[in-house]
């Protein structure tokens, strides 16, 4: 009898041993293995600061890695977080496909996985907990919506064509697949406006400033709009219109997505005219989900976040509120 309450007792301690929330039960700091996409652009240095300062916080244990907008890199990392046995592993992958084989082996060792930022495309939704990011889709209808309502480009449409350049995203990435798909849902009911030119430039300033130029020298001045799916190309692409002789924000009216501090410096000095917002602020939900994992509470398979628009002319005001 002595001895069977024994095996029960060493049974249930293996099995507390095995389950999540053992870090919490024993009272050992959860520890986080988080594989970042890279550091490309204003918004992913803030998201980055964000999950750092929220882990210090938390008191999680954070092995933070870097892909430098490599999916082999993630992939390498998180085979190293899954082999270090880490609590949970939460990352933004840089492209939405190709991820089946390595969460299959997170899930084989047991370890939760937490999409953030960015979603994959897989149909087993079992491969991850849950997903905390933006809607980027209406993102990029929030973009279209503000274009075709702008007062100048109203005046435009009602003439003639309204030429449009986009900047994309990185290519296979999910916030470039869904602020395009997002932006020509709503340009579809309007025939005047037409997108002339679209081509990636990486989410980075250098590209941005780099493809610009081959529309300006392509398109020159038959292009009315510039939509690029991040501030900082936007940013680089301001300069490269600079270069050409032409105004940004007059001869080619701007608007990106992001909402980042360099956007509102480029609205007050009248050279954008628009951006979305996209919040990269998701450390302290995210923490506050990895507690919850770890804890065995149920939680909701996607978490959106909640965000606005800012065009040009509340930019000043609002200045002084932004945190990224
Ligand atoms: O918009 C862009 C960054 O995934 C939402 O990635 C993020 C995007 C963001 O490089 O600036």
């Amino acid at each position: 009898m002595k001895r069977a309450v024994f095996n029960v007792a060493s049974a249930v301690l293996l099995i507390l041993a095995f389950t999540p929330g053992l870090a919490m039960a024993q009272g050992k700091k959860i520890v986080l293995g988080f594989s970042q996409v890279g550091a490309e652009s204003e918004w992913r240095t803030a998201n980055t600061q964000s999950i750092k300062d929220s882990a210090a916080k938390e008191g999680i244990t954070l092995k933070f890695s870097d892909a430098q907008q490599k999916q082999e890199n993630q992939i390498k990392a998180i085979r190293s977080f899954i082999a270090q046995k880490v609590d949970v592993i939460a990352f933004s992958p840089v492209v939405e496909t190709g991820w089946e084989p390595v969460l299959r082996e997170a899930k084989a060792a047991k370890i939760p996985v937490i999409l953030t930022d960015r979603s994959v495309a897989a149909k087993d939704d079992s491969l991850w907990v849950t997903f905390i990011g933006s809607d980027f889709v209406e993102e990029g209808r929030r973009a279209a919506n503000w274009l075709i309502n702008y007062p100048p480009i109203k005046e435009l449409a009602a003439k003639g064509d309204v030429n449009i350049v986009e900047l994309q995203g990185t290519v296979g990435s999910a916030p470039a697949i869904d602020r395009k798909k997002g932006f020509e849902e709503i340009l579809k009911g309007q025939p005047k406006f037409k997108i002339i030119r679209s081509q990636t430039g990486d989410f980075t300033r250098a590209k941005g400033k780099e493809v610009m130029e081959a529309f300006l020298k392509a398109e020159g001045k038959k292009i009315n709009v510039l939509y690029a799916h991040n501030d900082d190309m936007a940013i680089g692409a301001i300069q490269a219109i600079e270069e050409a002789g032409l105004k940004p924000g007059k001869d080619i009216v701007i608007v990106s997505i992001d909402a980042v501090k360099g956007a509102f410096e480029a609205m007050i000095a009248g050279k954008l005219n628009c951006t979305v917002e996209c919040s990269p602020l998701l450390g302290p939900q995210l923490m506050g989900l990895v507690k919850d994992v770890v804890a065995g509470k149920q939680i909701p398979k996607r978490i959106v976040t909640e965000e606005g628009v800012f065009p040009q002319d509340v930019a000043a005001k609002e200045f002084p509120n932004r945190k990224y």
